[in-house]
């Protein structure tokens, strides 16, 4: 173990060791799971970020839970959400409703890319070792072709915006954002057995109505052999989600960064077009009246008008309008002071604002860390250390949890946490 423990107080040393040893027990060898029984799986950006919290103690374990995670990328570029590499009945829908034909097993949408931000943050620890350029070397085209998919599949007319094809390709599975689209999407005729509830406390988790749509979704693709043109045509459920196409852009400019050390000519020049193709197509998602990014449903055409964290994630893909970031931060401050802990997913006086349901209200830890990354990046320091201050207060007093009570501090969802505890020793600890 290589931990620089020099100069931190004690207590700080003890929940760093707390947080090492969450990585380590949820660690299957090769691979960590975001935590025992509920996501008994590799999650496509929760290992992105466990890879960033276990570079901090193991560079070579670091490396291979990205290359663990690789092995489920299908030939077209496709980095799925769930890898399944090992067979486990409490989670569903397990592989067989997916239906993908991969080996190892996947699921058959992707999720958030956070791997070419997650490869610079390892290779800027492992200072120059040259195994360490190998596997980053050999991890640049892999990286590169999930890149490509996603401008190809999911922004077939090249508008610079990406779309998701489902809740759970954002990440944030039942925000209040996608309530509309998911009204336009009808219910699964399925009868199923979800395992999320016998698991977790049911206020905590997505409603019944919500699950009938995501299966649905599912069956549809599934029945149209995961085919992405056909998907993309056929779908009730197209979103541009603001938080994944900041989150891409970020991804998308360490990509280029890896790029300068191990690409070719012509894909540094294809990354630096699309860089300005994204950050135009990020800025058709701002509402000048109201200060706020929005997410747009593709299907109808029209912005959804409801602000939720996600449109605070411009700030980590990189904004370059100071006007912009400081009426976010304005924005920001507000919720915060409507709460005890930072960031809620939700403004707490808004309509849709749940303080313990999954992501229409709790704080998660990874949330706080691109926000607060993105705020400090833009020089607005004092918020960064409060979302920073906050993450480690809740992580004090509640352990490593999958989320938040933004009011109250309590801890919510699964506990004992991978990328919670990634995210302690990346940044908040
Ligand atoms: C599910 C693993 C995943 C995260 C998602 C989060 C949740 C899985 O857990 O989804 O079945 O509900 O929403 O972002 O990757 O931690």
């Amino acid at each position: 173990m290589q931990v620089d423990e020099t100069a931190r107080p004690s207590d700080l040393k003890i929940w760093r060791s707390a947080a090492v040893e969450i990585l380590r027990k949820n660690d299957r060898g090769g691979y960590t799971v975001p935590t025992d029984h509920l996501y008994p799986f590799q999650w496509n950006w929760d290992s992105a970020f466990c890879a960033m919290g276990i570079a901090t103690f193991d560079i070579d374990r670091a490396w291979a839970e990205l290359e663990s995670l690789y092995l489920g990328q299908w030939s077209n570029g496709l980095l799925p959400h769930i890898v399944f590499h090992d067979v486990v009945d409490s989670y569903y829908p397990g592989p067989e409703v997916w239906g993908a034909n991969h080996s190892p097993q996947t699921s058959g949408i992707s999720q958030p890319p956070v791997t070419a931000t997650s490869a610079r943050f390892i290779l800027d620890r492992a200072k120059g070792d040259e195994r360490s350029e190998a596997r980053a070397a050999a991890l640049y085209p892999k990286i590169l072709a999930l890149h490509d998919w996603w401008a190809r599949e999911r922004d077939p007319d090249g508008t610079g915006l990406v779309g998701v094809l489902h809740p759970w390709e954002s990440g944030a599975d039942n925000s209040p954002v996608w309530d509309g689209p998911l009204n336009g999407t009808p219910a699964t005729q399925t009868v199923f057995n979800r395992r999320d509830v016998a698991l977790v406390d049911a206020t905590m988790r997505p409603r019944q109505w919500e699950y009938e749509r995501y299966i649905y979704l599912v069956e549809l693709y599934r029945s149209l052999g995961w085919d992405g043109p056909r998907m993309w045509a056929q779908t009730p459920f197209k979103v541009a989600d603001v938080g994944l196409n900041a989150i891409l852009m970020r991804d998308e400019h360490d990509l280029r960064f890896l790029a300068t050390r191990f690409g070719t000519e012509a894909e540094r020049r294809r990354l630096s077009a699309r860089a300005a193709q994204r950050q135009k197509g990020l800025e058709t998602l701002w509402d000048a009246k109201a200060g706020a990014y929005y997410s747009r449903d593709l299907v109808s055409g029209e912005p959804i008008p409801i602000a939720s964290h996600a449109g605070f994630l411009p700030l980590w893909g990189g904004l370059d309008s100071p006007d912009r970031v400081a009426r976010l931060a304005a924005e920001l401050r507000r919720w915060l002071d409507l709460c005890q802990f930072g960031a809620p997913t939700m403004a707490p006086d808004s309509p849709e604002f749940d303080q313990r349901r999954y992501w229409r209200g709790p704080v998660w830890a990874i949330v706080n860390w691109m926000i607060g990354d993105g705020l400090a990046r833009h020089g607005v320091d004092d918020l960064a250390q409060r979302l920073r201050d906050d993450t480690r207060r809740l992580m004090e007093q509640a352990g490593f949890c999958e989320y938040y009570d933004p009011l109250t501090g309590e801890g919510l969802g699964g506990g004992v946490f991978s990328w919670t505890a990634a995210v302690g020793l990346a940044w908040a600890l």
